[in-house]
């Protein structure tokens, strides 16, 4: 693959030239009817809508143009294909496939990564096998009676996804299960999950990659604990999803493993084991193959190069307009479903830990920004907090709001003539017309400039499929952006050094507690433990 520096692309000059007179959106008539309806891609059940963008057709052009010159679809076809594109040229990396679209690529006959399929199907046959033994009582606690608990123990990528995955589809919760997550090392989030749990009825699903991280380690000796002191055998209720080979690939000490490979990145697993296994276990089998099924709609949809008809590289390249040529720094996901309320927080480590970038592919420091700050809640609970700054603050933040046309559970009422379904997409809509058209008035307190831009995502329903193209098309919108901006989105350096430096300060509180002398020396991380109190 031949990836060019992001300022080189000719595109941009163009682009340049548009961004210091975008198009109004406050000029009268300028959001017709007709740009309104115009302005809409709908693939794989979703609609987006970005009438509210401050583009017009020589913008979408000149963005068509840098995706074509930057070669995003030729990037994603030879990612999904297996290319080795985690990699930084001429420096130690990762040097690895990005291959999380083969977890989701078990329908098509061939898939187009044929071994990394092959084991994601080899990987949920064994699930499927696992789930109906449990279902048959074949797999049971001591006294021979069935798990109605999951607790997945991880953290970042092995968090993240899986659990809000699990929000999102908890209306789908097959009878008599449930799941609940234990990912930081704080001992309050551990105790509070099992506050009042019935152990002996629960499985505890240990999710690490690496099978090494401090915080899973931890909190996995914890719950050990806990099913010790509770007369319970530890094998017999944990589960292990981890990468083949780790120090946590170890038979002996788990009920299960279930495997997951390096061409899969943390934050890119919600749709392999380290989704697949707690998700399957609450939801039902079906229901994790159906996620897979709405995924690989998108991964298949998102090859298009037509930015017009592509939603995630649309995406993509409004944000990059937003965000390279427009110059705002940040993007608000809101969601307008609370099932979805944990989504902009597994969408914000997708984005940011791959776009968070300060070097090309080829190692030189990049001349252009990349990944904004990413972030959101849940609408309409942010109207009453945050977006007094989205409408009159200083900082100018795009919006991508998420919404569904109906509600999941189907239980609603009437209240003034509208259902309260009607009232939270209302509320959407009218949200993105406000920032875009604002209202001018003689009292500056009440005035609203406009031009703030936003999107809209639109589906019927939030199913298991519904959310299984969600998820792919954000993946697939970060990834495209980290192609255009010639940077590797798939590692994450930039963790190692806090994670070195916390590892000096345990073994100095560690000295201290063993009564060893020389445990304060005249070091910053012993300074800064006496300043903290801790040493
Ligand atoms: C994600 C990152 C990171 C990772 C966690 C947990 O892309 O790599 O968030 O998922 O650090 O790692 P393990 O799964 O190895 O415990």
């Amino acid at each position: 693959m031949q990836f060019r520096d992001f300022s080189d692309l000719p595109a941009c000059g163009r682009l340049r030239e548009l961004a210091a007179d975008p198009p109004d959106l406050t000029r009268p008539g300028f959001l017709s009817p007709e740009r309104i309806r115009s302005c809409c891609i709908s693939s794989c059940g979703f609609d987006l809508l970005y009438a509210t963008q401050r583009v017009d057709e020589r913008v979408l052009d000149g963005l068509q143009e840098l995706a074509d010159q930057a070669g995003i679809i030729d990037a994603f076809l030879a990612m999904k294909a297996g290319a080795v594109l985690n990699r930084i040229e001429g420096c130690e990396s990762e040097n690895r496939q990005v291959l999380h679209t083969a977890s989701r690529d078990v329908f098509s006959d061939p898939p187009l990564a044929e071994e990394a399929s092959a084991r994601a199907r080899e990987q949920l046959e064994r699930l499927r096998t696992f789930l109906d033994d449990l279902d048959q009582g074949r797999i049971t606690n001591h006294r021979g009676e069935s798990f109605h608990t999951m607790i997945q123990v991880g953290i970042g990528g092995s968090d993240l996804g899986p659990r809000a995955l699990y929000l999102a589809l908890a209306s789908l919760r097959r009878s008599g299960r449930r799941a609940c997550f234990i990912a930081n090392v704080d001992p309050d989030d551990a105790a509070s999950v099992l506050d009042g749990l019935d152990l002996s009825r629960t499985l505890v699903n240990v999710v690490s990659k690496s099978g090494t991280t401090l915080e899973t380690r931890t909190n996995e000796q914890l719950v050990r604990e806990a099913l010790v002191r509770s007369g319970l055998e530890p094998s017999r209720h944990l589960l292990a999803v981890t990468g083949k080979g780790s120090p946590m690939d170890d038979p002996s000490r788990y009920r299960a493993t279930f495997h997951m490979f390096d061409y899969i990145g943390g934050r890119y697993s919600a749709t392999s084991m380290v989704g697949g296994v707690t998700l399957g276990f609450a939801l039902g089998y079906e229901t994790f193959v159906e996620l897979l099924r709405g995924a690989h709609a998108m991964d298949v949809a998102a090859e298009e190069r037509d930015i017009r008809r592509n939603i995630p590289l649309m995406m993509a390249m409004l944000g990059i307009w937003n965000h390279n040529f427009l110059g705002m720094p940040t993007v608000a996901v809101l969601p307008y479903s609370q099932a979805l309320a944990r989504f902009p927080a597994h969408l914000q480590q997708c984005d940011m830990e791959s776009n968070g970038k300060s070097i090309t592919r080829q190692g030189a420091p990049v001349r252009w920004q990349t990944g904004p700050v990413v972030w959101g809640e849940p609408g309409t609970n942010g109207q009453h907090a945050f977006y007094q700054l989205l409408h009159q603050g200083t900082e100018i933040v795009p919006a991508e709001f998420i919404g569904l046309r109906n509600s999941q559970y189907g239980v609603d009422q009437l209240v003034a003539g509208t259902t309260s379904q009607q009232k939270l997409v209302a509320n959407m809509l009218a949200q993105s017309l406000a920032l875009a058209m604002g209202r001018p008035d003689d009292n500056p307190a009440r005035r609203f400039a406009g031009n703030r831009p936003s999107l809209l995502l639109l589906a019927d329903r939030l199913t298991a499929r519904t959310m299984g193209t969600l998820l792919a098309l954000y993946e697939h919108k970060i990834v495209f952006q980290g192609f255009c901006w010639n940077i590797n989105s798939f590692d994450q350096e930039g963790v190692q050094l806090g994670k070195v430096l916390a590892g000096r300060l345990l073994e100095t509180m560690a000295a201290a507690e063993a009564g060893d002398g020389g445990a304060e020396d005249d070091s910053p991380e012993s300074a800064m433990l006496v300043a903290a109190g801790m040493l």
